[in-house]
């Protein structure tokens, strides 16, 4: 369920786990709208140790021992190659899984909850906001190098924790659902924002018909780039750690670009309730196709091509989803007030606009740094 305002009791889920430190006390952390999250104290020998402690929400993923397989796999080949590559503080440069007392990288409460512990990276932050254009450099960068990590990954392919995540038209049709249903009785009160959703449409199968042609390949991508997913340094601002890896599947790298300009470069907040003055910062969206270039050097053509149009439709499809939720009664995303789905499309909304109307400028940004 979306807002799981139950607390849990994390000292007994910690006693799951090979902590080798002795539980003090938990709170919740984070502004993230789908899993549980805590930071947990611990002490060992007086000094103070700490962890995140984390209940998967198997409502939104509803196969997590093939998710924690994946997350597990994902993790240890990146610390492998940071440690190959001698790279400085490489634990604090990927998430890790504290084993549970089984073996494995999750353990179960008594309630068929999920959980999982990860060592807390100290010193570093997973910003709702950003302050500066470097710190959009060193989020673009940290991700596309999280994409290079994650593309020498061998074995398997990994599996989908959620099916069609980013198909846009498949998000559209999910909407369509959602209005003829008109389970919280709310369509009504949308009609504008329906009417907003159908009439860009024709955008919604752009990418996943490149996909289909095959112009755009597959790749390992994150797929749920948004700002306060990497953490970075309080020091010196480098984007220390990609964190949130629930998602990190078969996807496109334009998915992981796109999710970064909607979550980025906006002037107003993610669900901000006064989207009107919804404007652009166009020197964080430069930087981040600086970042982000610096590191993807893989990309194709098509993929070049289509950085800033993938803005677009990440935000468009974003904006999609949290109408579809706002319709179901708010059974998705955690929601903090009435309306927050509601506020959060309309911000989604608003911001296709702002970058329909600034996209000869977009282009011409990418294309300097192409
Ligand atoms: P959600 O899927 O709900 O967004 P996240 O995995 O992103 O959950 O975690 C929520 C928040 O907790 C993050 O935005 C970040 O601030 C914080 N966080 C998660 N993992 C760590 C970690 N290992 N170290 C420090 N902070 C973390
Ligand atoms: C969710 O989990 P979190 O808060 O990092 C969502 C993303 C959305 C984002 C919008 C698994 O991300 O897809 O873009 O909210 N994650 C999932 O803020 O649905
Ligand atoms: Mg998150």
């Amino acid at each position: 369920m979306p807002s799981s305002n139950q607390t849990h009791n994390i000292r007994a889920i910690a006693e799951h786990f090979d902590m080798r430190a002795d539980f003090v006390r938990a709170k919740p952390y984070g502004s993230g709208h789908i899993n549980d999250t805590y930071r947990a104290l611990f002490d060992q020998a007086g000094q103070p140790v700490s962890f995140i402690i984390q209940r998967i929400n198997h409502h939104v993923f509803k196969h997590p021992v093939e998710l924690m397989e994946n997350v597990h796999r994902i993790t240890r080949h990146a610390l492998q190659t940071l440690l190959e590559q001698n790279q400085p503080e490489a634990h604090r440069r990927t998430l890790s899984c504290i084993p549970a007392l089984n073996g494995k990288p999750f353990a179960n409460d008594a309630d068929g909850n999920f959980w999982r512990v990860y060592p807390f990276i100290e010193r570093a932050y997973g910003h709702d906001e950003l302050e500066t254009t470097e710190q959009a450099y060193q989020v673009a960068r940290a991700f596309g190098e999280f994409q290079n990590l994650a593309a020498t990954l061998g074995g398997t392919r990994l599996h989908e924790t959620i099916p069609d995540f980013h198909h846009t038209p498949r998000r559209l049709e999910a909407l369509e659902i959602a209005i003829a249903a008109d389970t919280a009785g709310r369509a009504s009160e949308v009609a504008a924002e329906i009417a907003f959703a159908r009439s860009h449409a024709s955008d919604c199968p752009r990418i996943t018909d490149l996909i289909a042609a095959g112009k755009i390949p597959e790749r390992i991508t994150h797929n749920d780039t948004k700002l306060n997913n990497v953490l970075l340094d309080d020091a010196t601002a480098v984007g220390i750690c990609v964190i949130d890896l629930d998602t990190a599947m078969p996807g496109c790298a334009l998915y992981d670009f796109g999710d970064m300009v909607r979550s980025v470069t906006p002037t107003l907040r993610e669900d901000d309730a006064n989207s009107n003055d919804a404007g652009i910062h166009l020197d964080r969206f430069e930087s981040l196709v600086e970042g982000y270039l610096s590191a993807a050097t893989f990309l194709n053509d098509a993929e070049r091509e289509n950085l800033a149009f993938s803005g677009q439709l990440l935000t468009l499809e974003c904006g999609i989803r949290f109408l579809t939720d706002y319709l179901q009664g708010d059974v998705y995303f955690k929601t903090s007030r009435p309306n927050h789905n509601l506020d959060r499309c309309r911000s989604q909304f608003s911001f296709v606009r702002v970058i329909e109307a600034n996209m000869n400028a977009m282009e011409e940004i990418v294309n300097r740094h192409l």
